[in-house]
């Protein structure tokens, strides 16, 4: 990529504007500037990834595809100019321009194409992908409405669509002429072939076009450039139907909207899979364009049998949403490729792999085999004859496997399991966190286990250290590199040099600067955007992410609430002064998630105004959490709330992104933080609570009772009471439904349990923030020990350990 110095990118700018717009630069707004940027950029971008596309293609390098219904890739701009080499000048240009850069970056809109964790996963994976120079893509959806737009209107979310797509997007390029015929519904005809194999016909279908629109996904630095693939769906208009549509213009236009609907929004839920035709529409309209492209571009690119295609290729699934993909494969292989069933069978074994998100029981994805069979019937018929060969293999290869039959086949009690289905339909199946596995092995999927034992694998998850240190912190980014040189933005792990520093006073008084700049910025964009002054030497404990009881945000806020009544029992009580930090997006059907939304916002509201807590407490929940938020949000956090159900967090990210950027954990042994805390140990985070096999135990044994805690805790019983009766609220019935949900329901996620031990650990980070020089030392070790979960550590794992993949380097 071509050297830009600043004024060189200034001149390029105005030259832009002239050229595309006949405007001066004085005349232009940041728009106009961040348009004239992106296609500057994009043009850098291009042929690099047209070399990288052919040299794979010369070279018949093997390609991972990573299919995703979610891709979270935010906002590219900077992110494309960083991995570009681009971005300290442009930073520069744009001042000598008179502009603030953040303005001019702060023009594209988050492409919000995803919920929270697998999707922001698969967008740091491809990220790490193209940065190891490994031949990696995603397949996706092009979602017209993205993840919805958060307000928050008198406590409340109130949902607004997220139509990212008004203005241009300057990083896709549509590809028409690789547009692929999906086919939905109709009949399946099947004839006796001459040698008295059977042929099936798919016939009087409903068609539909899926136009693949590409960006690029560039490496940092290094000149290579993979592609982020997403599908658009559009009316298909074969020529000879052409003539005399005008004689049916509505119909026209109520199909092609239905048609247009398929890839009309993201699903807003993360957790609790509603079971909509639409839904299952869109997974099978991205699997099918996914597989019929990948195969067709296996057979131009590789001249080899379709028998080798295990070879060359390696299509990972995020979670369940993609598994249509392996009898989608197995249809192409059959029906237009005309290999035996088993042929097809050994090739689709051969290259998917699979990797489970959740263990939450109400996220297991199944479809009713009506709506399966009415929707795809030729997939339909494959899936059941999957099923058959499975169970009778089980009936009679594994005899000791009869009896479970019914909990591991494919289809069962009138559906279908997608879970299921991926994992007797790959090769791979793999958690997210070490945790996540076990209890994947020895539990949820035990019985497949014991059938597969070499089938599972643990891959911890990761997070790009580009976007989430470099990019999102440049101070302390550019402080590391002036301490250990800037080796570690090539090798992550490398970050445990600082580990040497830990005791260098004025290095950690440097760190120290680097975070109240962070967070003095932070204390800028809140009151900016709140109204709310709050104090930028206070502790900023940060909870970010999806609201789900299990996440346990209510233990958080009944933790303000403590030290609310704490405060104003005693307003002279000697407490570092604390900013709590909330964002979330609550499913827009969770009405409990809703309801804690409207708590944290309502104890805002009187805390923040009370003069007896003074600038001792501060409640801010940002509305409108998304990847940008989250950027300015990290770099300011102090304490990161890592604080889920234990058993109930898979992995977990927002964890390293906050440890990372030199946040202390107070958190449960759950997810990826037992490794946190394998790394830096007791001494550098705050562990509390109960353990996974103790949770696990409450729920198989019982012996647990929510009511006794509320008789016998007096902070407890004053916080539930104060729900009830109205403090935190105008009405009396104001926040019943948490209160009932905790008392009547038992408390199925052990907030009140895990209260005391909650409490006396924010004690510890109380005393342990008192002493800076500690807290800095811990802060820095945190940091040292990140370069682990950095998600090139974790692709070199899936390269390694699943896919078989190699780096793509210019010798090859
Ligand atoms: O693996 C990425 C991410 C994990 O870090 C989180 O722990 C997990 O909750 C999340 N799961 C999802 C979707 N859940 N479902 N279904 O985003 O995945």
């Amino acid at each position: 990529m071509q050297p830009y110095t600043a004024d060189g990118l200034k001149d390029e700018i105005a030259r832009r504007l002239q050229v595309d717009k006949g405007q001066k630069l004085e005349e232009a707004s940041p728009k106009d500037v961040y348009y004239a940027l992106a296609s500057i950029v994009h043009g850098e971008i291009m042929p690099s990834w047209n070399k990288t596309q052919q040299k794979y293609k010369d070279k018949k390098a093997k390609q991972v595809y990573y299919l995703s219904m979610e891709f979270l890739i935010g906002s590219l701009i900077k992110s494309n100019l960083l991995n570009c080499g681009m971005l300290n000048q442009t930073i520069e240009a744009l001042r000598k321009m008179g502009f603030h850069p953040e303005e001019i970056f702060a023009q594209e809109q988050d492409a919000a194409l995803g919920n929270g964790g697998l999707g922001r996963l698969a967008a740091c994976f491809l990220d790490s992908l193209s940065s190891l120079d490994y031949p990696g893509h995603g397949h996706g959806i092009r979602y017209r409405y993205g993840l919805f737009e958060q307000r928050i209107i008198h406590g409340n979310q109130v949902e607004l669509p997220d139509y990212w797509l008004k203005d241009a997007y300057p990083w896709e390029n549509r590809k028409e002429e690789e547009a692929i015929l999906i086919h939905f519904r109709g009949e399946v005809h099947m004839f006796k072939k001459n040698d008295g194999s059977l042929e099936f016909k798919h016939e009087n279908t409903d068609k539909v076009m899926a136009v693949p629109y590409d960006i690029p996904v560039v490496g940092y630095q290094n000149s290579t450039v993979n592609t982020l693939r997403l599908w658009s769906a559009e009316p298909y208009f074969p020529p000879e139907e052409n003539e005399g549509q005008e004689d049916d213009f509505y119909h026209d236009l109520e199909h092609q909207h239905s048609i247009e609907q398929i890839t009309g929004f993201l699903y807003p839920d993360d957790s609790n899979i509603e079971g909509k035709e639409l839904r299952l529409k869109q997974q099978y309209f991205l699997v099918s364009s996914s597989i019929q492209n990948i195969i067709r571009q296996f057979k131009e690119n590789y001249q080899l049998p379709l028998s080798r295609l295990p070879e060359k290729v390696v299509i990972q699934i995020n979670d369940t949403h993609p598994s249509l993909g392996i009898p989608e494969m197995m249809r192409v292989l059959m029906d237009e490729e005309n290999l035996s069933w088993d042929a097809a069978w050994k090739v689709t074994t051969g290259a998917f792999a699979y990797t489970n998100h959740t263990t939450l029981s109400e996220a297991l994805e199944t479809w009713p085999v009506e709506m399966t069979e009415g929707l795809l019937p030729r997939i339909y018929m494959i899936i059941h004859e999957i099923n058959e060969r499975f169970c009778r293999d089980l009936w009679f290869n594994h005899k000791e496997k009869r009896e479970e039959i019914p909990q591991l086949a494919v289809i069962a009690d009138g559906r279908v399991h997608m879970a299921r289905l991926a994992i007797v339909g790959s090769f791979s199946v793999n958690g997210v966190a070490r945790i996540h596995t076990e209890i994947l092995k020895n539990q949820e999927m035990s019985g497949f286990y014991s059938l597969y034992p070499k089938k599972f694998n643990n891959k911890t998850n990761g997070i790009t250290h580009r976007r989430w240190l470099l990019q999102a912190n440049p101070g302390l980014a550019g402080l590391i590199t002036d301490v250990i040189g800037p080796n570690w933005i090539r090798r992550p792990k490398q970050l445990i040099s600082l580990m040497k520093y830990t005791k260098d006073r004025p290095l950690l008084e440097k760190f120290a600067s680097a975070k109240q700049q962070n967070k003095q910025a932070l204390a800028n964009f809140i009151h900016q955007r709140t109204g709310i002054a709050v104090d930028p030497h206070s502790i900023f404990d940060v909870q970010i992410k999806r609201l789900h009881e299990y996440k346990r945000q209510l233990l958080n806020i009944f933790h303000v609430i403590y030290l609310y009544n704490e405060l104003k029992d005693n307003p002279q009580l000697d407490v570092v002064p604390r900013t709590f930090i909330f964002g979330a997006k609550a499913a827009p059907s969770y009405y409990l998630a809703k309801e804690i939304i409207k708590l944290i916002n309502t104890v805002a509201s009187i805390v923040n105004y009370d003069k007896d807590v003074k600038d001792k407490l501060k409640v801010i929940f940002l509305e409108n959490y998304n990847v940008s938020l989250a950027e300015k949000i990290i770099p300011a956090a102090d304490i990161s709330e890592q604080i889920s159900t234990a058993s109930k967090e898979a992995s977990g990210t927002g964890n390293m992104k906050m440890m990372m950027n030199g946040a202390l954990t107070i958190g449960t042994m759950d997810g990826a933080n037992i490794e946190i805390h394998d790394l830096v140990g007791d001494d550098n985070m705050f562990i509390f609570g109960l353990s996974a096999e103790q949770v696990m135990d409450y729920y198989r044994h019982g012996g647990y009772s929510a009511t006794d805690i509320y008789n016998t805790d007096d902070r407890v019983k004053r916080i539930l009471d104060q729900l009830k009766l109205g403090e935190f609220g105008s009405q009396e019935i104001e926040f019943k439904d948490i209160y009932y949900n905790i008392l009547s329901h038992n408390d199925p996620y052990f907030v009140l349990k895990d209260f005391e031990p909650y409490m006396e650990a924010h004690e510890i980070v109380e005393r342990t923030y008192r002493d800076t020089y500690s807290w800095l030392q811990k802060s820095v070790t945190n940091i040292a020990y990140s370069g682990k979960f950095s998600s090139d550590h974790t692709i070199q794992q899936y390269a390694t350990g699943i896919w078989n993949l190699k780096q793509f380097k210019e010798k090859e």
